[in-house]
């Protein structure tokens, strides 16, 4: 599932990244190519219209998490963006029972990592502890082992880490504490690229953006198969490859 951008994304929240000019069109063509990319590992697109007046409505992640058996309706940390969930609510119903996380609980789905049936959630500025409570109580009767992590420095807790194969992270270990990934082995980012380590895995590959050679380097050296994308201009707008999809089986 995906979203169309928003023509006001010029207006979107920015936390670590510096305003500057996004190039609309150019975010347009990036963003069909990336559907593109996701098709080609077998994906079928559900693209949603962009919500009128959401100018971060195309990082459709972090309004909802899937699981197979249920998914989790958001509250997004950012209150310009708490509208965006109805519409992604309504399409979603088609494929799963819903939940809610309700107040005072705010929750990103940038802040929800689900590697096989463990589950780490990030408590950042968009996510606080009870959010963290209710998606615990929500998964947990599905045998789901729920774990909070604090992140650091960075705006979501896949801005940090992310999961690239079986027991497999792509991590960047200034922004979130390793320890918390026992039983994980971890490709680290190169240094110079400590942006790195949001990559999309769709079934046995990583879409991952072309900025960063360094750390594609790695993955590839630790048999990680990489399809690499243009996504630079809604970086701008402090997105990243997994933001802008919700990824589940129909
Ligand atoms: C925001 O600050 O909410 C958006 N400009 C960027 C959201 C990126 N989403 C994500 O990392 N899951």
């Amino acid at each position: 599932m995906t979203r169309e951008i928003s023509a006001s994304i010029v207006n979107c929240e920015l936390t670590h990244v510096v305003r500057s000019h996004i190039d609309l069109a150019l975010a347009r063509r990036q963003h069909a190519d990336y559907e593109r990319c996701l098709a080609t590992l077998g994906c079928s697109i559900v693209r949603l219209d962009a919500g009128e007046d959401m100018p971060d409505s195309v990082f459709v992640e972090d309004t909802a998490v899937v699981f197979d058996e249920v998914a989790v309706i958001g509250r997004p940390g950012a209150a310009s963006r708490r509208g965006e969930t109805s519409a992604v609510e309504s399409a979603l119903a088609t494929y799963r029972p819903l939940v809610h996380v309700d107040e005072p609980g705010t929750i990103d789905g940038g802040d929800v990592l689900v590697a096989g049936r463990r589950v780490f959630v990030g408590l950042s500025r968009r996510t606080n502890r009870s959010a963290f409570e209710q998606l615990t109580r929500f998964v947990r009767p599905f045998g789901y082992q729920v774990r909070a992590v604090p992140v650091r420095e960075c705006l979501h807790l896949k801005s940090a880490v992310t999961c690239v194969g079986n027991d497999l992270i792509l991590v960047n270990a200034n922004w979130v504490d390793l320890a918390a990934f026992d039983g994980f082995d971890a490709v680290v980012v190169d240094p110079m690229e400590p942006w790195g380590a949001n990559a999309l895995r769709v079934g046995d590959a990583v879409v991952y953006p072309r900025a960063f050679p360094l750390t594609r380097q790695r993955l590839e050296d630790r048999g990680v198969v990489v399809h690499t994308i243009d996504a630079d201009e809604l970086a701008k707008a402090e997105g990243a490859v997994t933001c802008c999809s919700l990824i589940f089986r129909s």
